[in-house]
């Protein structure tokens, strides 16, 4: 074969590959995000990827604290994180309620299809003038975001803790060393992305002072560890829903306290109070702590190699594995409902880091069919 040939066969090889020579079977298929970088033209396309983030500058994807509901970036991977491998989709003002990433978080990481014009947006491959946005499941009901808790549907009681327990049990596990990075996204002070937020505390610490010194942050375990007995290993001693950054010493002034109203307040934790046998953090993450709390009794039972882990309505549990006071971890989830930083929180740990989610940020409502 002489070398003048060898394009030709190429070209002709590379064409059938991609289906030329081969009828369109429907001119409606909707192509891949791929197809839509290349295919910057002008033509009118339905394009289906994954939401990957919200673009807010060329080369600049943001995944959490969403400024907006005006665009959302597309990749063929749940996973991606290279911008040169994303379209940039506008999102006309009559689909920004449901299609926006600030006003639907749980839209990250879901597959949805868009139909509109292949161009340029944010100087970036991208699609404007869109006509139609459809799948995601989110913007039906943001509460179950792609139909996550589908077998948990219409159940109560005993019968609605067993079927979430299947449900958030298929997840992703992280060692304790991955903990301090993740604890650094999910954590992030929304106003200073240097910093984490501390739970009890409140106060925002930059996220290099992680370690072990006084006024360092650390790794805290909102269900104390020793509660059964569950250590760092892989499990529930590093599952992000229940760990959070926290001021050393108040690390260690919270001990395995279990919580409940009541005694004097805390060095370095404006709003917390703790005696000898509880802890109470601030009003703020009240809720918070409980709902933590609710998810770990909900998501560990027994099965997997560590202790069932349970409320009660007792204090001073020590090393048992209970966590209490029932009665009141209800009451401060009543008082103080999921707020936009826990929202955010529990959506960034689903897309990003363990896939699962605590259904009692989503479903409030569920605490008193469970525990009533
Ligand atoms: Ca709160
Ligand atoms: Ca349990």
């Amino acid at each position: 074969m002489s070398r003048f040939f060898r394009p030709v066969l190429l070209v002709t090889a590379v064409l059938a590959l991609l289906g030329f020579g081969i009828t369109p079977s429907n001119a409606a298929t909707a192509i891949s995000v791929s197809t839509a970088i290349s295919r910057q033209d002008g033509s009118v396309a339905s394009v289906t990827g994954y939401v990957v983030g919200q673009p807010t500058a060329t080369t600049t994807v943001v995944r959490s604290n969403f400024p907006n509901d005006y665009a959302l970036a597309l990749a063929d991977s749940a996973s991606q994180t290279s911008t040169s491998a994303m379209l940039y989709v506008q999102i006309p003002a009559e689909f920004r309620a449901s299609y926006g990433l600030q006003s639907n978080p749980s839209l990250l990481g879901q597959q949805i299809t868009v139909t509109g014009s292949l161009t340029a947006y944010f100087s970036h491959p991208g699609l404007k003038n869109a006509t139609a946005f459809t799948g995601g499941g989110g913007s039906s009901d943001p509460g179950d975001p792609g139909d996550y808790y589908a077998g948990a549907e219409g159940k109560t009681g005993a019968a609605l803790k067993s079927a979430l327990h299947t449900i958030i049990s298929s997840q992703t596990k992280l060692t304790y060393d991955q903990v301090w990075d993740a604890l650094k996204v999910t954590d992030q002070d929304p106003s200073n992305s240097s910093n984490v937020i501390e739970i009890y505390s409140g106060r925002s610490i930059s996220k290099s002072l992680n370690g072990g010194d006084a006024d360092d942050w650390n790794r805290e375990h909102v269900w104390a560890k020793s509660h059964g007995d569950f250590g760092t290993a892989t499990g529930p001693g590093t599952d992000i829903h229940h760990l959070r950054p926290e001021d050393v010493t108040v690390n260690s002034a919270r001990g395995n306290l279990d919580f409940d109203n009541g005694g004097t307040s805390v060095a370095q934790c404006s709003g917390c109070t703790a005696d000898s046998d509880s802890f109470a953090p601030r009003a703020a993450v009240r809720g918070d702590v409980a709902r933590m709390i609710f998810y770990m009794a909900v998501r560990y039972e027994g099965d997997d190699g560590f202790a069932n882990l349970e409320l009660n309505n007792s204090v001073g549990n020590g090393t048992a594995p209970y966590i209490g006071k029932l009665s009141v971890l209800k009451a401060w989830a009543a008082a103080d409902p999921p707020d936009a930083f826990e929202k955010n929180r529990n959506e960034v740990i689903y897309s990003q880091f363990q896939h699962n989610r605590n259904p009692f940020i989503d479903h409030p409502e569920w605490v008193a069919s469970i525990w009533p």
